[in-house]
């Protein structure tokens, strides 16, 4: 292993003794592994630092959210344990701060692996929807009295105008000559130029409102409780900061309708299963549609639209920049990253009158 995780392990206080570590999941940013000791599982990750700048301030955001949820599930049930499934208890380095720093420069950290739970890259079934996008929503809704403001971790991390200004410039740099291989996928980010700046402007004329939201809700950053089915921990906090509640919606809508995975080659796979889309927007509107206001609600299906173009449109950027961001595994792995969203939106276009229908019938 590239890293020496049982010296690493001792940088915190845990309980029991290093055993073994593997890799662990399929996240694009950080590197995360599994960790036991020989009393307890351990979620260990090496935060990526070219992409959080500032990971101290990053883990002040972590605890702040954590606790906090840790509260609201306590004023709820005091002494079931079964409630500390339900949040990232993060462990405490021997220099009693929520992050270990190797000797390498490496910012680490640690929480407590919940058992009986997985994600899922792809949703199996409605019921998965319906959980996840309940947890997301229950999310926010106990993140809205959090006091004070969180740090932004990546600023303008879902301002979809900036985004694809982005994506111009890498187009006018073409870096890597890559440029020729993307005609299409290009005329498409393109020519929808007009909706990017939509929700911005929703909030600038005070017809939606800043909260603190996820931002990354893809669906395999919710843990389901293998017995009960129930969306039982949201996890991967580094970019909860103030934003929309759309961001999270439409990441949900991007990550939880396709039966295909964000990379599948064969696109004839790919598409929005409107079943999933339902599950998603009811079970989202269970536990969040008490604090949105009518227009809030009404722009949700847009924006699983929109979250689906701009994360294309990321994906394409960073193949144009020479695979700068996103962990890549293959060959053009962003390129066809990019693809996969370019068909989602396009199945989501399809049907957008009956999912709008559907958004206000309910
Ligand atoms: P990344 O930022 O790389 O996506 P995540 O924090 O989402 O990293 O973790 C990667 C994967 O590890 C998750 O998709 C999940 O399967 C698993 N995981 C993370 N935290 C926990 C935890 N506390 N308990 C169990 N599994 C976890
Ligand atoms: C990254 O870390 P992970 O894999 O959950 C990215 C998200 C993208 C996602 C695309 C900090 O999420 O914004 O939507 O990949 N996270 C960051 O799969 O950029
Ligand atoms: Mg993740």
């Amino acid at each position: 292993m590239e890293f020496d995780i049982a010296q690493i392990s001792r940088g915190f206080m845990l309980d029991g003794n290093f055993v073994t570590a593997e890799r662990y999941g399929t996240g694009h940013i950080n590197d995360t592994f599994k960790m036991s000791t020989d009393k307890q599982t351990y979620i260990l990750q090496r935060i990526n630092t070219s992409i959080f700048r500032e990971p101290v301030k990053l883990m002040e955001n972590f605890v702040r959210v954590s606790k906090h949820i840790e509260s609201k599930i306590a004023a709820e049930k005091a002494v079931n344990p079964a409630t500390r499934r339900r949040f990232l208890q993060v462990m405490n380095s021997y220099k009693n701060e929520p992050y270990f720093v190797d000797d390498n420069g490496n910012f680490w950290r640690c929480y407590i692996f919940v058992d009986e739970a997985r994600t899922y890259d792809v949703l199996e079934k409605s019921s998965q929807a319906f959980a996840a996008a309940k947890a997301f929503g229950a999310f926010q809704n106990d993140l809205a009295d959090l006091p004070g403001r969180l740090h932004e971790t990546i600023a303008n991390f879902h301002n979809t105008p900036s985004r694809f200004a982005d994506l111009k410039a890498a187009v006018a740099a073409d870096k890597c000559g890559r440029l020729k291989d993307v005609a299409p996928e290009l005329d498409f980010i393109m020519a929808r130029e007009a909706e990017y700046s939509l929700l911005l402007n929703e909030l600038a004329a005070g017809n939606v409102f800043e909260r603190t939201t996820h931002n990354d809700t893809k669906l395999n950053n919710v843990l389901i409780d293998d017995v009960t089915g129930d969306g039982i921990c949201v996890i991967d906090l580094d970019t909860v900061m103030p934003g929309l509640p759309h961001y999270d919606f439409g990441d949900m809508v991007r990550t939880g309708t396709s039966p295909a995975p964000e990379d599948e080659l064969d696109l004839s796979k790919v598409g929005m299963r409107f079943e999933m889309f339902e599950a998603l927007l009811r079970g989202f509107l269970s536990t969040a549609g008490n604090f949105l206001n009518a227009r809030e609600k009404e722009l949700l299906p847009f924006s699983g639209k929109l979250i689906t173009l701009e994360i294309g449109m990321r994906f394409l950027t960073d193949y144009l920049s020479g695979d700068v961001y996103f962990k890549i595994h293959r060959e053009k792995h962003n390129l066809d990253r990019c693809r996969t969203q370019i068909k989602l939106a396009q199945s989501i276009e399809e049907q957008f009158d009956a999912m709008r229908k559907l958004n206000d019938s309910l």
